[in-house]
């Protein structure tokens, strides 16, 4: 088991490195490369890997049992380090938020944790349902899951289990909810 996590999650480092999401945690900065894994779906409270990428999304009136869970993985060094060096930043932590139109906002259940074998944070089991808003990821190193002691890291607008135009009219609806 271990090894396998190991695999799927070095597998898409190998890759030219991407420094272009730079975070700054108490005057230093960091570079934070994301990368999709396999989607997964969760039966009597177990999550199992699919053969299906993430990020998917869930229609909206999906019932739970088919739900797709999104899982990424998530490399963060310094940007001053040539070697790239996988950091463990204390408190570092990633969460989903959905900014919905009319302005209400929300967050939803996920996991977010470091693996201390792979050096690269997992960030896994949310769901991302369909509804009238724009999914994103937001970064922090403070306790609450709010807006105001977080930053965006990424806008979720491109979903794996869409088709093109599908996903057009999202990156639309994730605009128009921006400038809400
Ligand atoms: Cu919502």
């Amino acid at each position: 088991m271990k090894w396998f996590l190991l695999t799927t999650l070095l597998l898409p480092f190998i890759a030219q490195a991407d420094c272009s999401n730079q975070i700054e945690v108490d005057g230093n900065l960091y570079c934070v490369e994301l990368s999709w894994l396999s989607a997964q779906s969760k039966s009597r409270g177990e999550f199992l890997d699919l053969d299906e990428p993430s990020p998917q999304l869930v229609a909206m009136r999906e019932v739970p049992q088919w739900w797709r869970y999104s899982v990424a993985a998530i490399k963060l060094w310094s940007v001053e380090d040539k070697d790239e060096e996988r950091v463990h930043l204390e408190g570092f932590r990633v969460f989903p938020y959905m900014h919905m139109q009319g302005g209400h906002h929300h967050g939803a259940a996920h996991s977010f944790e470091f693996d201390e074998d792979s050096e690269l944070y997992l960030f896994s089991g949310v769901a991302f349902r369909e509804m009238p808003g724009c999914w994103s990821l937001r970064w922090t190193a403070f306790e609450a899951d709010d807006e105001e002691q977080s930053e965006q890291l990424f806008v979720v607008d491109s979903y794996a289990n869409l088709s093109a135009a599908e996903n057009e009219r999202v990156v639309e609806l994730c605009e128009s909810v921006v400038n809400d």
